[in-house]
């Protein structure tokens, strides 16, 4: 059994939604991240970070969204949402998923909480609009990539597009005006079809 500690419409998304395309058992544990209130000491024990997602199975603790979901694909081949080990497309698969996590998610992190970044408050102005920018270049990138598709290793479906697809969805309205990205749409598209995704997507509220 799986425990998943999550918020909805967060980094837990990916995580989440591979659990039910694995079809595994796991028991979800809300965390209140809210940014004007402490985090809860007991969840900082598991994850001195404080944020999520942080999943646990058999009394291991792993957080970090694209290493649960390395890991999960591990643990289980069969939900055919990587490319196996020797597999060329492998090389694409760890590409993507850390390019997503250590370019893309800090630029939204900027955006989302300057003070992380910059001590002057009147700075932060200037830092969210550096962060619009970078996302924009960074969107723009990830977007062509996805050219001819349909899916981040081209014919092939992986953790990769549900990836995208969950961080596809923490722009910001100012930031609708400014960035596009129609294939990621698309991709977003295809995938809500799926039922796994569909009852995540309902279980975060963004049915
Ligand atoms: N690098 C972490 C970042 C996770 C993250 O930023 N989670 C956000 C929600 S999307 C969070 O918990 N924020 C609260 C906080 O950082 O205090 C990961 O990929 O798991």
């Amino acid at each position: 059994m799986y425990t998943l500690y999550w918020a909805p419409g967060s980094a837990a998304f990916a995580p989440h939604v591979l659990l039910e395309e694995i079809g595994a058992p796991y028991r979800l544990v809300p965390v209140d991240i809210s940014r004007d209130k402490p985090r809860d000491p007991e969840y900082l024990e598991i994850n001195p970070n404080g944020a999520v997602p942080t999943l646990i199975v058999d009394g291991r603790v792993v957080y970090e969204a694209a290493a649960i979901c390395l890991w999960l694909n591990d643990r289980h081949p069969e939900a055919g949402m990587a490319p196996p080990p020797g597999d060329p497309a492998r090389a694409h698969y760890y590409q993507w998923l850390v390019y997503m996590a250590d370019t893309l998610q800090p630029a939204f992190q900027t955006n989302y909480y300057p003070g992380r970044f910059c001590k002057d408050e009147r700075a932060f102005p200037a830092v969210k609009a550096r962060a619009a920018e970078r996302l924009a270049e960074i969107w723009g990138r990830l977007d062509a990539a996805l050219d001819p598709g349909p899916w981040m290793l081209g014919d092939r479906l992986s953790i990769c597009d549900h990836y995208i697809a969950m961080l596809s969805t923490w722009f910001e309205p100012q930031h609708k005006a400014t960035i596009r990205i129609p294939r990621v749409e698309r991709l977003f598209a295809h995938l809500a079809e799926r039922p796994a995704v569909a009852r995540t997507l309902a279980q975060h509220d963004m049915a």
